[in-house]
């Protein structure tokens, strides 16, 4: 082995000391980050989240690497006091290891399309499915409030939205102006809402709470819609199905 191959196997070496030691603690970071999810409140939420967390880790794993590589590389090949010669010898690229890397761009771009990806929409679009007899809520936005309305239980107009917890929900997005979007952040996933289009939001709440005790659980537009966008809100409770009977009792007509 000459003196310049040493020197770099030596130089991998290092490198590697580096990662693991990177990967330690950016992972250690993004374990605690991920711990503390604001709140996960719909089975369409779950899905969500793991395919977040999933792809977080990977995308930190990737960029303690390339980072790390960077970083360290700075500091292990900088000039040196009395380094007066020309810059040594740069080798612009080498071809296995170009196409290596090409090759794991390929196969992790198409693992993620399969996972989450392609899993994650058949796990949503399977509730969808599933779900024979949801209970549909009509969702009316406009400048700049919610109302929802029942149709089968005969509950018009209510401007905060009541659901029962385990239940899939068929929420029909409607617009009487301009374009909203749809959005309980405890729920996860949102859906705009356009003008002259029927939309669907497929959403199973599993956990029970109200704006009151958790702000996650409110109606949040989450598209800029004019001046009254940010306060475009509507308060929700998620409560037990035997309770959701009861209220919508003493509510329908
Ligand atoms: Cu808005």
């Amino acid at each position: 082995m000459s003196a310049k191959t040493e020197n770099l196997v030596k130089a991998f070496g290092g490198l590697v000391v580096v990662w693991i030691i990177g990967l330690v603690i950016a992972e250690g970071i993004t374990a605690v980050a991920l711990h503390h999810w604001p709140l996960i409140g719909s089975v369409q939420a779950q899905i969500t989240a793991d395919a977040t967390t999933y792809l977080v880790w990977q995308a930190v794993a990737l960029y303690v690497l390339v980072g790390g590589t960077i970083v360290y590389s700075v500091f292990r090949f900088r000039a040196r006091p009395g380094d007066m010669g020309p810059p040594a010898y740069q080798r612009r690229y080498w071809t296995p290891f170009v196409m290596f890397w090409l090759g794991m761009s390929i196969i992790i771009n198409m693992a993620n399309t399969i996972y989450p990806g392609m899993v994650g929409l058949e796990q949503l679009w399977g509730i969808q499915l599933k779900a024979k007899h949801p209970l549909v809520v009509d969702v009316t936005a406009q400048q700049w409030k919610w109302t929802f309305s029942y149709p089968k239980q005969g509950i018009t107009d209510v401007s905060h939205l009541v659901v029962p917890k385990g239940e899939t929900i068929d929420f029909v997005l409607r617009t009487k102006d301009v374009e909203h979007d749809f959005w309980v952040p405890a729920w996860g996933v949102k859906k705009d809402v356009i003008p002259n289009e029927v939309r669907h939001l497929y959403i199973t709440p599993t956990v029970l709470g109200s704006t009151k005790t958790n702000p996650m659980i409110r109606v949040q537009c989450s598209l800029i819609c004019g001046n009254g966008h940010p306060m475009m809100r509507a308060p929700v409770q998620v409560m037990t199905k035997a309770a959701f009977k009861t209220w919508v009792a003493n509510n329908s007509f």
